[in-house]
């Protein structure tokens, strides 16, 4: 996978991407950050890329050529690579945006079959809609709050994008069992000492009967599901009394 990232501030990302388990990842070849400075393609000979907005309102907006200088730049290196065959199919381009679809597990899986891929930072109080027009493909949100520009939000797409990505993840750490790869949040879990601040481990645990634990643990995750987010437990209710019914 490799990670084009059109930002103001490109050492944030490069940063905030090349630690732990990512910087493993990129060290291996499975994936890459290619961080492109937008500000390196402005035609304005006083490196400025912001100006006002027509109409009025509050703040700058990005103006339209150095984001579009700089996409075209990522999109013609991704080109040089591609077989022929795939050169007609537009680039993925994501736009951080709160104007956007809530980001997923579901969106996460799906964007990391994708070979390469574009993020766009908006900053300021946003891009001239006109080359969002030319370049974006998908306009994604991480949740509903506002942040002062789109490198954080990338960032977390980043990471859960990578560890979908085949060989990112030791065994040790597969992705399949986590919260939201199934419908309901993680169970609670227990390392040594068996006692902790008067605290015992649940018994079960210590049993080394797998058919017990693993019935404890799906009551607990149910617990805390129904708990912490009844929203994604209502989803779950759902999915269950369907599979009854299906069941006979
Ligand atoms: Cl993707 N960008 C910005 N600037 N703020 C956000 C966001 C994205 N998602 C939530 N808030």
């Amino acid at each position: 996978m490799n990670y084009h990232i059109l930002t103001l501030f490109p050492e944030m990302v490069t940063q905030g991407l090349s630690e732990s388990i990512l910087g493993r990842a990129a060290k291996k070849g499975l994936l890459s950050v290619n961080a492109v400075n937008i500000r390196d393609y402005t035609a304005d000979r006083h490196k400025k890329v912001d100006d006002y907005p027509y109409g009025g309102g509050a703040g700058m907006l990005m103006q339209a050529q150095p984001v579009y200088d700089a996409w075209k730049a990522a999109c013609e290196e991704i080109r040089s690579r591609q077989p022929e065959e795939l050169r007609d199919r537009p680039v993925r381009t994501v736009y951080v945006t709160p104007q956007g679809a809530v980001f997923n597990q579901q969106m996460a899986k799906e964007f990391a079959k994708e070979e390469d891929l574009i993020f766009l930072c908006g900053h300021y109080e946003g891009i001239d809609e006109r080359v969002l027009e030319e370049t974006v493909t998908d306009y994604v949100s991480i949740g509903d709050y506002v942040l002062t520009g789109g490198e954080l939000p990338a960032m977390v797409m980043i990471d859960a994008i990578s560890r979908m990505v085949p060989g990112v993840l030791a065994n040790g750490e597969s992705g399949e069992t986590e919260s939201f790869e199934g419908d309901l949040l993680e169970y609670p879990q227990y390392s040594r000492p068996e006692e902790w601040h008067g605290k015992q481990v649940p018994k079960v645990l210590l049993s080394g009967n797998q058919r017990k634990i693993a019935e404890w643990r799906r009551q607990e995750a149910e617990r805390r599901t129904q708990e912490r987010r009844p929203d994604l437990y209502a989803g779950y209710e759902r999915l269950m009394s369907c599979k009854k019914v299906l069941a006979g």
